[in-house]
């Protein structure tokens, strides 16, 4: 542990509450109110100590120069970033007022609440806000950006079964990493993964780019963005026709492997090799590997699901498994989130869900322009930067623009969304306030606390919402009016042995130990108890049915696949303001050399929805044919201000109405023109 810590008069017992599957234990270390240091705790043992980089910096977002300190108001244009200081009161005067002068005028469903990923502890979501929004008969919003997908598939073949975690990787003799980089997205699934290797197991790994595990695994498949449902197919239709399915195991626990395996037959290993763009011999090897070995299992992670086929393309995986007879055994199964694994229904939210409006977050730019009834009056933003990280980003910001739309932003920092906002508020981060992280990777729950008081006037999400509420005359007795109170209120409402738990130790429930065998501990959650591997809800989903492949997006126009997976710098869009690099667009070398362009190039990727003004970094880690750009980065990542966002479809995955943002079709060229040149050469200097 860190024995070079620097000069302290505290230290925190905490956890992160993050958008990250591993929720670390921290010990955070403050002096003088001020945050000195983060590092891992021994703790929790899954986490083993360690923390990544960017959270070793939070302190320099809560400290940082992007922090929002105190209330503001808009003054001048939309979007100019120009503010002027607010008191709390007449802020919640403000929000409350035009809460109710929209309610009033145009109904609730005028009113949008925008929340995401902020922080994927219990309380800073679907508490006092859900009351409040609830309350007020506001429209509901779909938070279907991200797991959408994947998270359908799951519930409908297996209900939400529980995960192989990462502890039980250990066990496997074959491991497969499928759309998923842990290296960087879950970087305590790695120790695990080489601990298994050391003892023999293969790793393959299913992924466009040369990811740092595909570099030393024993088979990479780098298949073409979105064709991962082809690769699937043509693994089932290898198990039932070599006879490997386990038809014991198919006949005591499932039912629809003969409609999975009418849908795989037409999957011949030439057929899928030439949709996924990779060699007959290779999918081939991946299938024999596969049916032959005992423990396996199946990492699904959610770069498979960010597409048309994103839907199928996960049920196809999850399906293996059960095909292939790999549960019942420690280090066998599948791999996913295992958010659910707790059962936890938030009913301390306390308040029914009105019928009102379902809004799909992925068509955010959709409805605040187009002519829906009733109109979107008032966007309010919390836990979430929509014009950084949902789609059609041109079309989100001529949403911002409209100047009959009141927007209110909630955050931590001067978010690229919160420039447009009317009304800015400021929020805690999770080191000035009250949580429960809840790992989705692992199965435990830990406390997060305060460990300096809130910078400047910052305040959590409990208090206010809580106060928007009774200023609305909306609040009712027994409201949980602090991060403290609502704290109890979940505790009180979390089932029994989790919440006495918690209660009585500082221990994360339950003890971190706990890994459950599928088919041995844990059993599928549908209403029979069994496998669905084709269950007829999803068929009807399916623009074209279940396991059917929809064709590739690319035209001769837009030829390339834009991918913007993870980066080790950011969660999602959340610290992008510590990034002092420009955005780099990642080519293949005869992609590059095909439109003269060389590394370092200043470039311009677009399609018909938009552009990017960025620089090339030439390498053969991406597939020929796929560019890529990080997730979460800021408007001021590049030199027009676009990122990846403004080069993604709002179009709807398959199953689970998901973000489609890998289906984004581009070309790039260089940039020629000397004013772009310019604005490059200026970002370069600002970022730097
Ligand atoms: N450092 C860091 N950690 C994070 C996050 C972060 O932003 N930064 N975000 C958190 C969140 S919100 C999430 S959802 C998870 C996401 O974590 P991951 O599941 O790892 O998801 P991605 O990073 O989107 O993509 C994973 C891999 O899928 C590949 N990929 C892209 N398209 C396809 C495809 O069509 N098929 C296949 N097989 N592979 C494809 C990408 O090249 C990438 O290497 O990570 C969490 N952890
Ligand atoms: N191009 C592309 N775009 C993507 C993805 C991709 O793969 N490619 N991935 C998508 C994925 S997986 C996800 S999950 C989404 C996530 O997208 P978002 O939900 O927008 O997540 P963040 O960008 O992390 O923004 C969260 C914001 O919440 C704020 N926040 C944190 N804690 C609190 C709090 O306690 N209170 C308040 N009021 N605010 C808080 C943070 O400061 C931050 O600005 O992005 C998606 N966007
Ligand atoms: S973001 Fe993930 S790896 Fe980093 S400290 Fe938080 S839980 Fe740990
Ligand atoms: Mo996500």
């Amino acid at each position: 542990m860190a024995t070079s810590r620097p000069k302290h008069d505290r230290i925190v017992e905490s956890a992160c509450p993050l958008d990250c599957p591993d929720s670390c234990s921290l010990l955070v270390a403050t002096s003088g109110g001020r945050i000195v240091s983060l590092d891992g705790s021994r703790r929790n043992p899954v986490t083993g100590g360690f923390i990544c980089a960017k959270v070793r910096k939070f302190g320099e977002r809560v400290h940082g120069a992007a922090r929002v300190q105190h209330p503001m108001g808009r003054v001048g244009p939309k979007g100019n970033g120009a503010f002027s200081r607010l008191t709390w009161d007449e802020a919640i005067d403000l929000v409350a007022g035009r809460l109710r002068e929209t309610r009033d005028t145009f109904g609730g469903e005028a009113i949008l609440p925008f929340c995401y990923g902020g922080s994927n502890g219990l309380l800073t979501q679907d508490a006092t806000d859900a009351r409040l929004f609830r309350r007020l008969g506001a429209s509901r919003l779909a938070r279907n950006v991200c797991a959408a997908p994947t998270g359908a598939a799951l519930e409908a073949i297996y209900g939400k079964m529980p995960s192989v975690t990462y502890q039980d990787f250990t066990h496997a003799k074959l491991i497969v990493i499928w759309g998923a980089n842990p290296s960087v997205s879950s970087i305590h699934l790695v120790p695990f993964i080489q601990a298994a290797r050391k003892e023999g197991a293969k790793l393959v790994v299913v992924d466009p780019r040369l990811t740092a595990l595909a570099r030393t695994a024993d088979l990479h498949v780098p298949l073409a963005p979105g064709t991962d449902l082809a690769v699937a197919l043509v693994l089932h239709r290898h198990l039932f026709e070599t006879g490997a399915a386990d038809q014991a195991f198919l006949a005591a626990h499932a039912d629809g492997a003969d409609a999975l395996r009418e849908r795989a037959a037409e999957w011949t290993f030439e057929r899928a090799a030439s949709v996924a763009g990779v060699q007959a011999s290779m999918l081939r090897e991946f299938a024999e590997l596969y049916a032959a070995t005992s423990p396996a299992i199946v990492r699904c992670g959610w770069g498979l699901e960010r597409n048309r086929n994103g839907g199928s393309a996960a049920a196809a995986v999850l399906a293996l498994p059960a095909v292939a007879g790999k549960f019942g055994v420690r280090g066998g199964g599948f791999a996913l989130s295992n958010s659910s694994a707790w059962g936890i229904e938030k009913t301390w939210i306390g308040e029914p869900e009105p019928a009102t409006r379902i809004v799909n977050m992925n068509h955010l730019g959709r409805v605040l322009t187009e002519d829906t009834r009733p109109p979107v009056k008032l966007l309010f933003v919390y836990n979430c930067n929509p014009l950084a990280t949902m789609p059609d980003q041109n079309r989100v910001q001529q949403g911002l623009l409209r100047d009959d739309l009141t927007t209110i932003v909630f955050d931590q920092v001067m978010t690229d969304t919160a420039r447009y906002a009317d009304v800015v508020l400021p929020a805690t981060t999770f080191l000035e306030s009250y949580d429960l992280a809840r790992a989705y990777g692992p199965i435990n729950l830990q406390l997060t606390q305060p460990a300096i008081d809130a910078v400047g006037e910052a305040r959590p999400n409990i208090e206010v919402f809580a106060d928007i509420q009774r200023r609305l005359g909306l609040s009712q007795e027994g409201d949980p009016a602090d991060d403290l109170e609502m704290m109890l209120t979940v505790l009180d409402a979390l089932p029994a042995p989790i919440g006495d738990a918690l209660k009585q130790q500082e221990r994360p429930v339950p003890p971190f130990g706990f890994a459950p065998v599928q088919f041995v501990d844990v059993f599928p959650r549908t209403p029979d108890q069994k496998v669905h591997l084709f269950p007829e809800a999803l068929e009807q989903e399916a623009p074209l049915g279940l396991y059917t492949w929809q064709d590739d997006p690319a035209t001769a126009q837009y030829p390339l696949a834009l991918i913007s997976p993870a980066s080790e710098k950011t969660i999602s869009s959340s610290l992008g303001e510590l990034i002092d690099k420009p955005a780099e667009l990642t080519i293949h070398p005869d992609d590059a050399r095909a439109r003269q362009i060389e590394e370092a190039d200043r470039v311009r990727v677009y399609n018909g929805l938009g552009e990017v003004h960025c620089v090339a970094s030439v390498s053969p880690l991406v597939r020929a044919g796929t560019v890529a750009l990080p997730k979460g980065l800021w408007s001021r990542h590049t030199a027009n201000g676009s990122t990846a966002n403004a080069l993604a479809p709002d179009t709807l995955s398959d199953i689970g109405a998901g973000a489609c943002f890998n289906d984004a079709r581009v070309n790039v060229e260089k940039l020629e023109d000397d004013a772009a040149r310019e604005r490059m050469a200026e970002l370069g200097a600002r970022v730097h």
